[in-house]
């Protein structure tokens, strides 16, 4: 025999080939259930509107092409993600700016929080954008944003971006004229959900998501490939049940105020505040006031692939 004669010249042997023995890693490779990697946080936008309003005046459409402010997870090595799968990001927009056409594979969704008179071009059709509205951007859509109004307007991007990232099928590119041609106004469109919709919406269901909202409505099904939305709406005074789900949330708020109960944080939140809830980390919330929550979930990835595990309790 002329292999190796003792553990350690086998080890020594593993390694000159680039393996590892399954029983002496370095790091493990299974584990009984899912990490707590990503950490629960909150951005407010409180503490974003007069930082965006400071770049309105400090980073033109011109030079930035958008103006976008994207929440990266403090988790230590993260360099981009909000939660895994999904990054969020503030966007202001000013009078008379254009952000230009392009398009990518990743899925893209904005609610609008603030302002009138900014219209989104998403593969020829042209949409105003209105405080409450959520508006779609599939993969590969050529999409641009415009003002045509007086007041600056502030949404929230949700991007599946790191999911991308992960499974790498990046593709990006410019519009080669700038801007699409001859886009057709539509005041109703797949891509748009609008807030008087949604309010109607939430009058009328009866669905509480297992008693995690008072009663919630689904946008699309699913609205992105990657995505589902929810509109949650939130009894004053009340707490809802707690959820555990292999699915990574991120929370915005449309409407009123309240708190997330996140593990073993507590996060008080306001409208235009954004919350990152990552998978399977118990969740509950309570409003202080009557309270609309927007869901963006990648549980759709885990749907599909077999990997979706909830618990309410
Ligand atoms: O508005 O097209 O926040 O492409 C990140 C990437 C917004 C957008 C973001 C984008 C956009
Ligand atoms: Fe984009």
């Amino acid at each position: 025999m002329t292999g190796p004669k003792t553990l350690d010249d086998l080890y020594a042997a593993f390694d000159g080939l680039h393996m590892e023995g399954g029983w002496h890693r370095k790091f493990p490779a299974l584990w009984p259930v899912p990490e707590e990697n990503f950490l629960p946080y909150i951005w407010r936008y409180g503490d974003v509107k007069p930082i965006l309003e400071a770049a309105g005046e400090l980073v033109s459409t011109e030079f930035a092409e958008r103006r976008n402010l994207t929440m990266r997870n403090p988790v230590e090595g993260n360099r981009y993600a909000t939660v895994r799968t999904m990054v969020a990001a503030y966007q202001m927009i000013k009078p008379g700016e254009l952000a230009k056409a392009h398009r990518h594979t990743p899925n893209a969704l904005r609610l609008i929080l603030d302002g009138h008179g900014t219209y989104t071009t998403v593969n020829g059709t042209r949409v105003e954008m209105r405080p409450g509205d959520v508006l779609l951007t599939p993969n590969w859509a050529w999409h641009s944003h415009e003002s045509v109004g007086s007041e600056d307007c502030y949404w929230l991007d949700f991007l599946d971006v790191p999911a991308v990232h992960l499974l790498e099928p990046m593709f990006f590119e410019r519009h080669p004229d700038g801007l699409e041609s001859d886009p057709v106004d539509a005041d109703t469109s797949d891509i748009a959900f609008r807030w008087e919709d949604s309010v109607k919406g939430l009058e009328q269901s009866t669905d509480t998501a297992d008693g995690m909202c008072q009663s919630q409505i689904e946008l699309g099904n699913p609205a992105l490939d990657t995505i589902r939305l929810y509109m949650q709406r939130l009894a004053p005074k009340t707490s809802t049940r707690r959820m555990q789900t292999t699915a990574n949330s991120v929370f915005a708020v449309v409407e009123g105020s309240g708190q997330t109960q996140v593990g073993d944080e507590t996060i008080p939140w306001a409208r235009g505040d954004v919350i990152a809830v990552p998978g399977w980390r118990p969740y509950q919330h309570t409003a202080s006031e009557d309270a609309v929550l927007l869901r963006v979930t990648d549980k759709p990835i885990y749907e599909k692939l077999g990997w979706l595990r909830e618990e309410v309790s």
